[in-house]
């Protein structure tokens, strides 16, 4: 295929597994001692110094937010600065982002010569190098090919399918467009009368926003990048950074270097969570920095019963701080009492680590001044994630790490603008202050009860619920667990319309049962229109207009597609849809909308990025009814597995075992796109490995590279080949989405998100 081929040197691989035993022993990559270092220069070097090197190069000081995480780098002072305006903050990550969306455009005749077919067959790496969506093509029932389809027929046809009871039609979005799209997306569904807002948030952070709005009255991060400054220790739970968030390594170093301690939590030893090498300090690139102070390794799951053992030595030692309990606090007399009378034994059997280790965690917080508490997809990820977080925002209370610099709650979000599409309102669960104040601009009343999420709308189409689907951006099908079930959900869903910068399998998989659109968008560093994105430390950043790579594409811009469909479904209606083609008038609106974004009105004359109001907290004032932090308390979880005989396997009959499987990303890859096959920070030499602890392994009667089936209540993946790492006893890891197809995933049902951790599998041999 050459339109894959000439996109760089590399050989595409193979859409199959090698064959069994084609890795040889010697073709494993041993694990490196550091994470980070020099592989991040040659990277840059590699990628800078090719032929696309000046392109990428005049990307990286476009004044635009970085493409891939929510660390939120780069914006109107050029692309390398951060918002305490430091210089020298862009990572190897988003040179990644930015080299795929600067491939050549698919060729004109591209769907022609390839079917539905053939393109289904593509891994997500090769779909991903076909290049970029350059211009709409839409697939007819009954159709193996895409073909191309003029703009008036795509209006024609989203506009009939959005114009169906609003109940029957849904939009799901991902965090990678602007905040004027996203507020555009979800005023027209919500003018409609439809709340089926999903959004990858949903599968993500969900579990973050429900319970800090629980506690504290507000869903993002208490702490600033200058608060994360003042602390003298930081709590890292369930988090990969030294892959997913690299630039909060630098943070990490820095606190170090003045004395400060890290505790990490997470089942496996990542290896640039106990020493990275990062570019930002040359000298040490190589043998790298120790991160971790301590680093406790809990069984999948069970970061509670950690935490309430952590609360129970500070109970059992006087370190309570319950001045600040009594004056800043509801509950706390509750928590603590749950917490005197949890046994021991319950907490030690439930989370597998000793007394010892949690005495040493619970005195680095005693004796740490300001303590930040940070987590990503190890604690959200979990069936019971919602109480996983109360759990750490009782702990920071207890020691009063609440609303002071230096210290309090930090969710690290995902993608670049996750956070900013929450705070547009694009949510299935939305605040009556926000729903108030579009119902004054609408001059109508707004629906209420909550819409479909993500999982929600899923399960709706599964159930002939769905007709009209609009997706702007993501990879809704490859997202879900249960692959299966997924692409039959969405084959019964009438008409979607995917806007999309790159293919993705999602596009291939993902097939409506009559009509399903691609409409090739601006990436946003080339989007003729200024916007506008918030990162995780919530900072508002702006992006100047810039210019496409791609010659004679026929692409159209985020906003401009969804004014134009407000437009023709709304008509003159409710307001003047087609002023919002402006994107200066769409923050005029924000500004009046969304509370914290007041100075987004100024902003296009100002130019003045800024930190949204009210949600870094330096008082333990809380914007509670109470103004008080409501804490929860937090039952522990029974952690069970399946036996074999539950995978209709018979023990002692082949070598296998029962296994909590952690399903999340390499460092090369962003979500459900692969850039690079191997992990090389795991030793990891493909995509279907699975990282086991070498002594499980050998007590089941499997070794180092065999190749084995993994299975799960959805589906089996077969010739996987063993790879032994630091991880804890009874876990294992896999890459997502191709482990999507093994598991139904259990949900937590205040947030909606799957248990993509702690997901059961078999492993055997056949
Ligand atoms: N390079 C890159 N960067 C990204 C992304 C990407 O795909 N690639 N994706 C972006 C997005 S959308 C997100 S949400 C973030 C994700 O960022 P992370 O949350 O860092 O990503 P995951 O790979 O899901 O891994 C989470 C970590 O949790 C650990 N873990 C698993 N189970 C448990 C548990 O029970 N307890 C504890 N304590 N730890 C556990 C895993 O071992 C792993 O180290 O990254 C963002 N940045
Ligand atoms: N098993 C397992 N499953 C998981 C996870 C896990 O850890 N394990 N993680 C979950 C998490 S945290 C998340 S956030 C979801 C991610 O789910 P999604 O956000 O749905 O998926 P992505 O892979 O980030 O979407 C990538 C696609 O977005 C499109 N895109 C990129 N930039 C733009 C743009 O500017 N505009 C538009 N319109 N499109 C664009 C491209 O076509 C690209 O192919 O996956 C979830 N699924
Ligand atoms: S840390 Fe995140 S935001 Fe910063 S440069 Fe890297 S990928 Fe981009
Ligand atoms: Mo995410």
């Amino acid at each position: 295929m050459t339109e894959r081929d000439r996109l760089d040197g590399d050989p595409a691989p193979s859409a199959v597994p090698p064959a069994h035993g084609s890795f040889l022993a010697d073709e494993s990559i041993p694990a490196p001692a550091v994470g980070g270092g020099l592989p991040i220069i040659e990277y840059w070097a590699e990628k800078t110094l090719s032929l696309q090197g000046p392109k990428i190069w005049q990307t990286l000081f476009h004044k635009s937010a970085c493409l891939s995480c929510a660390w939120g780098t780069g914006g109107q002072n050029g692309g390398f600065i951060n918002e305490l305006e430091e210089p020298l903050q862009r990572c190897m990550k988003s040179v990644q982002a930015i080299s795929s969306e600067l491939q050549p455009g698919l060729g004109d005749h591209f769907f022609d010569r390839h079917t539905i077919s053939e393109l289904q067959a593509l891994t997500s790496r090769e779909a991903d190098r076909l290049g970029r969506l350059s211009f709409p093509v839409i697939r007819q029932a009954g159709s193996d090919h895409y073909e191309r389809v003029s703009w008036e027929e795509i209006y024609q046809l989203t506009a009939a399918g959005f114009s169906l009871p609003p109940q029957r039609i849904a939009s799901y979005s991902s965090g990678r467009s602007s905040n004027e799209a996203a507020f555009l997306l979800q005023l027209m569904v919500r003018a409609l009368g439809s709340n089926n807002l999903a959004d990858c948030s949903d599968l993500c952070h969900a579990p973050s926003t429900v319970s800090l709005n629980k506690v504290f009255g507000t869903g993002t991060s208490l702490v600033s990048l200058e608060s994360l400054r003042q602390a003298d220790c930081v709590v890292l739970v369930g988090s990969n950074a030294p892959a997913n968030h690299p630039r909060l390594m630098n943070e990490l170093i820095e606190l170090r270097d003045r004395g400060g301690k890290v505790l990490v939590i997470n089942p496996v030893k990542e290896v640039g969570l106990a020493k990275f090498g990062s570019p930002a300090h040359p000298l040490r690139l190589v043998q790298g920095q120790e991160i971790a102070s301590l680093f406790l390794q809990p069984i999948p799951g069970s970061d509670l019963a950690l935490f309430v053992g952590i609360q129970k030595v500070l109970l059992e030692r006087g370190w309570v701080q319950y001045d600040y309990l009594k004056a800043h606090t509801e509950h706390w007399q509750e928590v603590v009492d749950q917490v005197a009378a949890t046994e021991w034994e319950a907490i030690v059997a439930t989370c597998g680590l000793t007394l010892t280790e949690i005495v040493a965690a619970a005195e680095l917080i005693h004796s740490s001044r300001n303590v930040v508490f940070a987590w990503a997809m190890g604690i959200t990820h979990q069936a019971n994630s919602v109480d996983n977080i109360y759990s750490i925002a009782n702990t920071a209370l207890m020691t009063g790490n609440v609303g002071k610099p230096g210290a309090g709650m930090m969710p690290i979000r995902g993608h670049s603008n996750v956070q900013g599409f929450g705070s547009m309102g694009v949510t299935a669960h939305l605040k009556d202050s926000i729903r108030e104040a579009l119902e004054k601009l609408l001059g109508k009343s707004l629906k209420r009860e909550p819409g479909y999420d993500a999982r929600a709308l899923i399960e709706a189409a599964d159930a002939g619920e769905v007709d009209t689907l609009l997706c702007l951006g993501g990879n809704l099908y490859a997202a879900n667990p249960d692959l299966t079930q997924a692409k039959r959900a969405l084959g019964n869903i009438d008409t979607i319309v995917y806007l999309a910068t790159k293919p993705n399998q999602g596009h291939f998989h993902g097939l409506a049962r009559q009509n399903t659109i691609i409409v090739p968008v601006y990436a946003r560093f080339e989007n003729p229109h200024k916007t506008t994105v918030e990162s995780g430390n919530n900072f508002v950043r702006l992006n100047s207009p810039g210019k496409t790579h791609l010659k004679d594409a026929d692409l159209v811009t985020e906003i401009d597609f969804l004014a134009e469909l407000a437009h023709r479904v709304h008509g003159e209606d409710l307001i003047q849809w087609r002023r919002l083609h402006d994107t200066r008038y769409v923050r005029e609106l924000i500004a009046q909308t969304i509370p914290g974004y007041e100075k987004i009105g100024a902003i296009d004359d100002t130019n003045a990025e800024f930190t949204i109001g009210g949600r870094i907290l330096l008082e333990p004032k809380f914007p509670t009814p109470s103004g008080k932090a409501a804490m929860q308390p937090t039952p522990l979880p029974t952690l069970t597995l399946p036996t074999l005989e539950d995978f209709g396997l018979i023990p002692r009959h082949q070598p296998a075992l029962v296994l909590a499987l952690i399903t999340g990303r390499s460092y090369g890859q962003h979500n459900t796109v692969v850039y690079k096959e191997a992990d090389e920070y795991r030793g990891m030499p493909h995509r279907h490995c699975i990282l086991m602890n070498p002594d499980d392994a050998r007590k089941a009667g499997l070794g180092q590279h065999q190749r084995v089936s993994v299975r799960g209540d959805a589906g089996q993946l077969d010739n996987i080949e063993i790879i032994f790492g630091e991880v804890r006893s009874g876990a294992a890891l896999m890459f997502y989405p191709e482990a999507n197809v093994l598991m139904k995933a259990r949900i937590e049902k205040r947030a909606g998100t799957p248990a993509y951790k702690r997901v059961p599998v078999a492993v055997f041999l056949r």
